[in-house]
């Protein structure tokens, strides 16, 4: 029978039955290590039961994915809902920039979540609306702890299926429960020291919030590399670029130092965010300095 796979912990994956909607405990078979192709959360599955009483199986089949992402790891999303804490964890906008490139390049359409607006002044949280209005993303404030935005969130997940990705202890457990109304997944500090989330969960769980409306949980990454690419391609994951890239002097500009660039003249003129700017030159250079094998 066909399922989806809701969650993998220690080599089980617990896969929803699409017949029964019984959770089985599966493992996968060996086909799959031969194949690099590890299941993921998301994944269509075909099953073989071989413990009906106590719901166990195999995993035998892969079903074609719409798409994947590999920080976090799931597939067949609809979208994906990038989580921030405007404060502790303070944002780093060179983070938060890779987490949308990541997006981008893998074809999901992101919803940008400011969480714990409670902890900043109105002022600060509009400074970060500024600095994103122009990159392709509905922007939500959210704070759990006020019940802020949660309304919101809810329109935005109906009818979709939806992953979170964002640093620990920027929130996202505790968003989900708060939308949920319940206590699906464990939540933790942030730490006082070093101001780090604490990697509370370290699984990724595909919740569903009501009907038609999934949200997967996924563990933070507080630090998160862009993949192997051209330092050349990363313009085209900016959209603030857009209006401008066809107007450059040289048709492959890296708009850093040619001149008759249009878009430093739009960075001069403040119609690109300068700080968007600044990541895109920290990230073309990481990506430059990077040793090509
Ligand atoms: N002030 C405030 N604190 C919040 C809010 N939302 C979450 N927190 C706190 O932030 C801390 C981290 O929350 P989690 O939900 O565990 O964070 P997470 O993003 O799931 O972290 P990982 O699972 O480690 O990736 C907890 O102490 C929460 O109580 C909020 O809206 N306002
Ligand atoms: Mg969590
Ligand atoms: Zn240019």
């Amino acid at each position: 029978m066909q399922g989806r796979i809701l969650k993998g912990i220690a080599g089980f994956y617990y896969v929803r039955s699409a017949e029964n909607a019984k959770v089985y405990e599966c493992k996968a078979r060996g086909i799959f290590r031969k194949r690099q192709s590890k299941p993921l959360v998301g994944d269509f599955v075909e099953i073989e039961v071989i413990d009906e009483e106590n719901e166990k199986g195999n995993i035998t089949e892969l079903l074609p994915r719409k798409n994947e992402l590999i920080r976090p790891a799931v597939a067949n999303v609809d979208q994906a809902m990038v989580i921030f804490a405007l404060k502790r964890p303070d944002p780093v906008l060179t983070l938060l920039d890779t987490y949308l490139v990541r997006m981008r390049m893998a074809g999901i359409k992101t919803v940008l979540v400011f969480n714990k607006s409670d902890l900043v002044s109105e002022d600060e949280a509009n400074l970060y609306k500024e600095i994103y209005a122009s990159a392709d993303c509905e922007i939500i404030f959210t704070s759990s702890k006020e019940k802020i935005g949660l309304d919101k969130v809810k329109a935005t997940l109906k009818g979709k299926v939806t992953t979170v990705a964002g640093p620990s202890g920027a929130g996202k457990s505790t968003l989900i429960n708060t939308i949920c109304g319940r206590e699906v997944m464990e939540t933790g500090d942030v730490s006082e020291k070093i101001g780090r989330g604490k990697q509370t969960t370290r699984h990724t769980e595909l919740v569903e919030v009501d009907e038609d409306s999934y949200i997967m949980d996924t563990p933070g990454f507080s630090s998160l590399d862009l993949p192997e690419m051209e330092k050349e391609e990363l313009e085209k994951y900016y959209p603030e670029f857009d209006k401008y890239r066809d107007s450059c002097y040289f048709s492959r500009c890296s708009h850093i130092h040619e001149p008759k660039c249009s878009v430093l003249d739009a960075l001069d003129k403040k119609e690109i965010n300068s700080k968007r700017y600044d990541t895109y030159l920290y990230l073309y250079q990481d990506l430059a300095s990077r040793r090509k094998y």
